[in-house]
């Protein structure tokens, strides 16, 4: 006789099915494999308060593979997120049940998910992030960070970084059910690995329970288990069946089919009829709930929300004994920057901009406390040591300091500076080489989906990295990321804010842009190599202060301006020299542009974006990028000088001759140019 547990989860089964059924697309044998285990969790273990999804201190929960979003949509039926009708318009336009998951805290939704590994790599983010607000708040603020993975996930290369961090930082306040139904896509798993999964975790420094993932029993004792861990994060390897359940026309099992992984129960040749009628339901109206497991989960939603209460009201009681704390406590969930005045950080003259953003990040350190930075090995290469100095890196059971040494592991770096942002509280930082940002994309592109105000440092940024030659000169990569500041998000926003600005000055500029960019991620790209300052009319930093114009006049002579140079970053200053020699040898006037960011650019008003590049005069644009990274700024009458291959293994001012990154080339190209238009 199955009880009002199995009647639950068996509810989450047939509801799974049928929104895959009623959509003719999705994956029903995933949901219906680990409802048994989310079931059991939402139920007995996570803290949630459904009346008020973004209450700070509730557990989190980080769906890896985003495909299994009808076993998530279905659990928050039961625990009071969701209605059934949202589920019935699952997949479609304008629905909150997206086919794959779409981040939505106050629905119950802690991350978007789809690209396998992220989400579970998320989770190491927020977990990291609760260690560091109890430090420094209290154990009144503890609370588990819970992730659920499959397979693929497993598979996927960004659980090596996640797994290694979390062993190494001994993160106990997170719990992984591994969803191990040895079924993928295309295959069996064993078509494509042996490997002994719970001794590679074991070997990371997790704490792993194999147990039979479909039995309520097994799943409730180890998480009692894991709940209870004080060294480790724990591995709960569940062996589950794919499509527990699924019945064939002829009333036999249709369980642990791969073709349930991906289509609805009737197209993958099970019988979708009887499926439901063997769970109990109605076949001709699945998009209900048993009456006892809704009776069920009107008691747990009124427990949940009692403890819930309770915890708050201890949130009260701490706030009173503790209101410098409290304010700060509330003042880093808020998002806000505490008040910085960017022009008092003093530079050195003529210095890299990765140095400019090294004694930023110093500044920073004391100012902005919740500030995390990380870096994936290279924090003295891309300055984000300026930062470590006044601080220390997270280590097991200390998490007083603010950075992150991830390894070497750019995408979960980038993972977990996402899932910082998405547990709040915080303002993640992280860095690497730019060319090593196609390492990081994946990451990038689901935080300019997700809209998370993560900072991204690349430092190294053109050819100049020189002697390390073309594996290490970035080219097409200021092209790539900018195509992402073309892309709107769902607030229509551009989804990322990439600036490269012009000398150390601007970097100031640059960094108060990122830092006051709350909406979508930034990106800061910054010189390896020294940069004469640009210029000063009178004080350089409120000119550079235009920069979040996203591009201004650096540089004008008088009278009729003969040609507008434009570029953004280094190049700025090659073409000061360039307008030098254009004046001195030719008597042309001379117009040079800095645009930090091409997107923030052309959000301005028409009349100020004509007045900084004039739409009637010849434009000049220099690039270390790919010449289509200016294209949009010089117009269709335009030149640009960029890089149209790979770079060279030769020392920086070598290249720059050789490549003709020059004044002098500068003047020749511009000569040139003005010569072909007459
Ligand atoms: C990074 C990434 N690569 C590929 C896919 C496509 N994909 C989605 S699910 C899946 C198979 C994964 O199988 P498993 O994780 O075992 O899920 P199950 O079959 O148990 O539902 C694949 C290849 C993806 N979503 N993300």
């Amino acid at each position: 006789m199955k009880g009002v547990i199995e009647h639950s989860a068996d509810n989450i089964r047939i509801l799974s099915a049928a929104m895959v059924e009623k959509a003719k697309s999705g994956h029903p044998g995933g949901a219906m494999g680990g409802a048994d285990f989310i079931n059991i969790l939402y139920s007995e273990f996570l803290n949630y308060d459904p009346t008020d999804g973004i209450w700070i201190n509730r557990d989190r929960f980080f769906l890896d593979p985003g495909h299994m979003s009808p076993m998530l949509y279905s659990v928050l039926i039961l625990a009071g997120y969701y209605t059934l009708q949202d589920i019935e318009n699952f997949r479609q336009w304008g629905s909150i049940t997206p086919g794959h998951p779409e981040v939505n805290p106050a629905k119950g939704v802690e991350n978007t998910s789809g690209p396998l590994g992220m989400g579970h790599t998320n989770a190491v983010g927020a977990a990291i992030v609760e260690k560091f607000l109890v430090t420094r708040f209290g154990d009144w603020m503890s609370h588990k960070i819970f992730t659920f993975i499959s397979d693929g996930g497993v598979q996927e290369e960004i659980s090596q970084g996640a797994g290694r961090i979390a062993g190494f930082l001994g993160l106990n306040n997170l719990i992984m059910f591994y969803d191990s139904n040895d079924i993928q896509l295309s295959t069996e798993t064993k078509a494509v690995t042996k490997e002994d999964t719970a001794k590679k975790y074991e070997a990371w420094g997790w704490k792993v329970m194999t147990i039979e993932g479909n039995n309520q029993n097994e799943i409730r004792n180890a998480l009692q288990v894991a709940v209870n861990e004080k060294e480790k994060p724990t591995l709960i390897i569940g062996k589950t069946i794919m499509g527990k359940g699924a019945i064939a026309q002829n009333g036999t099992s249709f369980e642990r089919q791969t073709s349930t992984h991906g289509m609805p129960l009737s197209d993958a040749g099970a019988s979708f009829e009887n499926t439901i009628s063997s769970l109990g339901g109605d076949p001709s109206n699945p998009f209900t709930l048993f009456p006892e497991v809704k009776d069920y989960w009107d008691k747990i939603k009124r427990t949940k929300i009692q403890i819930a209460r309770e915890r708050k009201d201890r949130q009260s009681q701490w706030e009173i004994e503790n209101p410098e704390l409290a304010k700060k406590l509330h003042k880093f969930f808020s998002g806000k920057i505490p008040e910085i005045d960017f022009s008092l950080i003093e530079q050195k003259q003529n210095i890299a901009t990765r140095a400019a953003s090294a004694t930023i990040l110093g500044y920073l350190a004391e100012k902005v406390e919740n500030m995390i930075v990380a870096s994936a090995d290279l924090s003295n290469s891309d300055k984000t040591d300026g930062f470590l100095k006044k601080t220390k890196q997270f280590v097991k059971g200390d998490f007083s300091g603010a950075f992150l040494q991830a390894g070497v592991s750019e995408l979960t770096m980038a993972g977990i500076a996402n899932g910082m942002a998405l547990h709040g509280g915080v303002i993640p930082a992280c860095a690497t080489f730019f060319v090593f940002s196609d390492y990081m994309k994946p990451a990038v592109r689901l935080a300019a989906l997700m809209e998370l105000p993560v900072k991204y440092i690349w430092t190294h940024d053109a050819f100049r990295v020189g002697e390390d030659g073309p594996t290490h000169q970035p080219v097409e990569q200021e092209a790539q990321i900018r195509l992402l500041e073309q892309l709107r998000n769902h607030s229509g926003k551009r989804s990322v804010l990439v600036l490269r600005p012009a000398d150390a000055i601007e970097t100031n500029v640059a960094w108060k842009m990122a830092l006051e960019n709350t909406h979508t991620p930034t990106a800061l790209l910054l010189s390896r190599q020294g940069i004469p300052d640009l210029p000063a009319v009178k004080s350089r930093y409120k000119e550079a202060l235009m920069a979040e114009k996203g591009g201004y006049i650096v540089h004008k002579d008088e009278g009729n301006i003969d040609i507008v140079l434009v570029g953004n970053g280094s190049e700025v200053s090659t073409l000061m020299g360039g307008a030098n020699l254009l004046k001195e040898r030719k008597g042309y006037n001379v117009q040079v542009v800095s645009v930090i960011s091409e997107g923030l650019f052309h959000e301005q008003d028409p009349d100020y974006q004509h007045s900084v590049i004039p739409e009637n005069l010849p434009v000049f644009g220099l690039t270390a990028g790919l010449p289509v990274t200016l294209a949009g700024l010089v117009g269709a009458r335009g030149l640009v000088y960029g890089l149209e291959s790979f770079g060279f293994s030769a020392p920086a001012k070598v290249l720059d001759e050789k490549l003709g990154y020059t004044s002098e080339n500068v003047f020749n190209k511009v000569v040139e140019y003005l010569n072909s238009l007459k």
